[in-house]
């Protein structure tokens, strides 16, 4: 595909989605492994989600194995989750982008609009959700689990009595989702301050303008292979891979 005002549309299209945040925080990392500064912004676009040679959304290739965040989160569920379930919304999101498109261009019915506009959210927000939550997980050996450190902790301690507060906050909001969701730690910039709160599907309830920092996604999908029907006994456990380095990273970004 060649770069067209299109591929600018979507190319704008991540920073609005949130996907932004993702690329300066996998750029800052890779920059410091000594690349150029074309294949740090060509890789730092892939690990958010976005091919730019092809122009379209892409599934990134994970930082970690699908064995790695063993025995918390079992492999064949990461294996699935990201080449199944993830990779599902990548298709359906460029799937998409190209059906409006060619509403635009007058080569597809108006009267489509409204099931291609929620087929957008649906799918643009499953991937947006997923390139994040990929990013909140690391293997307990590169840092994963753990506390927040820093700014993010004196924030957390601040804005919810302490870290067990909004452990137990966060949790709790995990474990009550209504069927499929998340459950997010966010930072509102204009009232600055930090909010937990759920999202139904992956675009459902969730307050625009809010930055997502930290997700958990509770699709029976993400833990019923081990867990069945134990949601709970899957948040305790993903608390011990949140790669809270990145969390800081975002939270950086969000209020830069
Ligand atoms: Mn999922």
């Amino acid at each position: 595909m060649t770069v067209t005002p299109e591929s600018i549309d979507r190319r704008s299209a991540i920073a609005a989605l949130g996907l932004g945040a993702v690329a300066s925080v996998a750029a800052a990392q890779m920059g410091q492994r000594g690349m150029n500064a074309a294949d740090t912004r060509r890789a730092s676009l892939l690990a958010a989600g976005w091919n730019a040679d092809a122009g379209e959304y892409a599934l990134p290739t994970l930082r970690y194995g699908y064995d790695a965040l063993e025995p918390h989160i079992d492999a064949e569920t990461m294996k699935l989750h990201h080449s199944k379930h993830h990779a599902g919304y990548v298709r359906g999101l460029n799937r998409a982008i190209d059906a409006l498109a060619k509403i635009r261009a007058g080569d597809n019915s108006v009267g489509s609009i409204k099931h291609w506009s929620r087929e957008l959210a649906f799918h643009g927000s499953g991937h947006v959700n997923h390139v994040l939550f990929w990013m909140c997980m690391a293997p307990r050996e590169r840092g994963g689990g753990g506390e927040p450190t820093g700014p993010l902790q004196e924030k957390i301690a601040s804005d919810f009595g302490s870290y067990e507060h909004f452990v137990d906050h966060f949790k709790a909001a995990a474990s009550s989702v209504e069927a499929s969701g998340w459950a997010w730690l966010a930072y509102e910039p204009v009232a600055d301050r930090l909010i937990v709160t759920q999202a139904e599907k992956h675009q459902n309830l969730f307050m625009n303008g809010m930055h997502p920092l930290l997700g958990i996604d509770v699709w029976e999908h993400a833990y019923y292979l081990k867990y069945q029907n134990r949601r709970g006994e899957y948040v305790d456990n993903f608390m011990k891979v949140v790669d809270w380095a990145n969390v800081q990273r975002f939270f950086d970004r969000a209020r830069a």
